[in-house]
């Protein structure tokens, strides 16, 4: 399992991060999603043999909201 953290431009309020939540975790590999409409991110936890990172970025492009993936440390 890998985790990648997304900045998240585009949500507007708390349920939007809820929809991205449940958008991310039925992805076929996502382990789990976290998402945060304060601080603009989730931390996404995903089976790279499933899928990328990049994949999670497109999506969330069709609803409407921009993500980029955060360089890790
Ligand atoms: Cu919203």
């Amino acid at each position: 399992m890998q985790s990648v953290l997304l900045k998240i431009q585009g949500m507007h309020c708390g349920g939007c991060a809820q929809s991205i939540k449940r958008l991310l975790e039925r992805e076929p590999g996502v382990e789990s999603a976290e998402v945060s409409f304060e601080s603009g991110e989730a931390r996404v936890r995903f089976d790279p043999a499933r899928l990328g990172p990049e994949r999670l970025v497109s999506v969330l492009g069709p609803p409407g909201y921009h993500a980029e993936v955060h360089p890790q440390p």
